[in-house]
């Protein structure tokens, strides 16, 4: 009786003997008797731990340095530095330096005046043609008609004279260049009736047309003229004729 009480007892330690954590695998094969048929699972997950302290900062990386940016804005001005210190004393001048620069000066002054009034004068003249020459004289004409006391002014800014032939051949010279006519060098305004030469002095040589010169009219006539013949005529000094200057060659 007391073999039947203690039966189940010895059948249940003998399956945990069978079953212990080492042999548990084995258990089914060689234990074909009771426990090892109770299937066991796996437990759920536990939850996500805290997060852990801050780690220590790493050394930098070692990769490939990016290329130079392009210069930045230009910064604003600095501000004004303190004035330096006071140079030395210079020395003293001497008069006679400056006196001997100021004549330089003005020598320069005055060739500078000569050049402009040369090439001033080499400029008027290029607006001439070259005329004919005659004797020791040539003559010259720009083809403009203007009143005597303009060919008068206009010959003596060249350096020259109006045209005054004093013999046969220069009244030719001139008379070839005479495409109208030309007021020549000689005038009766200081005494009426008796033509001098603008220059100075009494005609030496004249080759006045018939019945000239007659002074015609209420204002008179005190100027002379060259005809394209050749001839002379006087007539008005205000009248407009060709200017014809003469030089010495
Ligand atoms: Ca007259
Ligand atoms: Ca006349």
């Amino acid at each position: 009786m007391m073999l039947f009480l203690w039966l189940p007892v010895l059948l249940l330690c003998l399956v945990r003997a069978c079953c212990s954590e080492t042999a548990c695998e084995e258990a089914h094969k060689t234990c074909s008797v009771v426990a090892c048929s109770i299937p066991v699972t796996n437990g759920t997950p536990g939850r996500d731990g805290r997060d852990g302290p801050k780690g220590e900062k790493g050394d930098p990386g070692e990769g490939l340095r990016g290329l130079q940016g392009p210069p930045g804005k230009l910064g604003p001005p600095g501000n004004i530095g303190a004035p330096g210190p006071s140079g030395p004393k210079g020395q003293k001048g001497d008069c006679r330096d400056s006196s001997v620069a100021e004549s330089k000066l003005a020598n320069l002054e005055r060739e500078i005046r000569n050049l402009k009034s040369e090439l001033d004068h080499i400029k008027k003249l290029q607006d001439f043609s070259l005329g004919k020459k005659s004797g020791k004289k040539f003559y010259v004409t720009n083809g403009e008609k203007m009143t005597f006391a303009k060919v008068k002014a206009l010959c003596t800014e060249l350096r020259g004279t109006v045209a005054t032939p004093r013999n046969a051949e220069e009244n030719k010279a001139i008379q070839a260049m005479a495409t109208d006519n030309v007021f020549l060098g000689i005038t009766d305004e200081v005494t009426e009736g008796q033509f001098m030469y603008v220059t100075g002095g009494r005609l030496a040589y004249s080759n006045w047309k018939t019945n000239e010169p007659n002074d015609y009219g209420d204002e008179g006539e005190d100027c002379v003229i060259l005809k394209t013949d050749g001839f002379w005529n006087d007539l008005s000094c205000r009248a407009s004729c060709l200017a014809i200057c003469e030089f010495s060659a």
